[in-house]
């Protein structure tokens, strides 16, 4: 015959034992959602999906950045910008004549596109004359400008030339030129 105190004692050490099971398993949960790399805000060149709406992307990594060449389809610079943050990255910046030449090489000799124009995040709608790159905010200060550019065309219906594409215009290479905002084209988004 077992007592009360019999049946409280051994309540209480199956109480403790599910407790201790309990603990364990989520602690376990724990480590395996913080080591899980899905969870990496920068992992979108890793080969592994980001949850939630970001897809996997074949990023380009020259030197020490990491782009996309943004090839399948033509936007304007807005939708260009639009579509890079909406896959955690930016339109890219290009902040010296190393970046300059590795992007152009890429585009020219791999890619096969040298003819192509491709945005990048430089505008100069905040003030006429002043570029910037929207992706990091910064003033531009290489410049890799075409001859006579940038020159802020504007056009019949008014509109000016306020963002910056890499265009081969004249068969010297990917230099720059401000254009239309409007203007759909490849793009370049790169990796913050
Ligand atoms: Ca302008
Ligand atoms: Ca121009």
């Amino acid at each position: 015959m077992l007592d009360v105190r019999t049946v409280l004692c051994k309540g209480t050490l199956w109480v403790i034992l599910l407790c201790l099971l309990v603990t364990c398993g989520t602690s376990q949960q724990l480590r395996a959602h913080r080591s899980d790399p899905s969870e990496c805000a920068n992992c979108v060149d890793e080969g592994v999906g980001l949850a939630g709406n970001r897809w996997t992307m074949p990023l380009l990594k020259l030197g020490e950045k990491r782009y996309y060449l943004g090839i399948f389809f033509k936007a304007n610079w807005y939708r260009a910008a639009q579509y890079c943050r909406y896959h955690g990255m930016h339109l890219a910046s290009i902040n010296s004549q190393e970046e300059n030449d590795k992007l152009e090489k890429h585009i020219r000799d791999f890619a096969g596109l040298g003819h192509e124009h491709f945005w990048t995040s430089g505008t100069d709608q905040a003030e006429e004359g002043v570029f910037f790159w929207m992706s990091t905010g910064r003033p531009v200060t290489f410049t890799n400008w075409n001859t006579g550019e940038p020159n802020n065309f504007r056009y019949e219906n008014g509109e000016e030339e306020h963002c910056l594409e890499l265009w081969n215009r004249d068969g010297k290479g990917l230099k720059w030129n401000d254009t239309p905002c409007s203007f759909e084209t490849f793009f370049v988004c790169e990796v913050p």
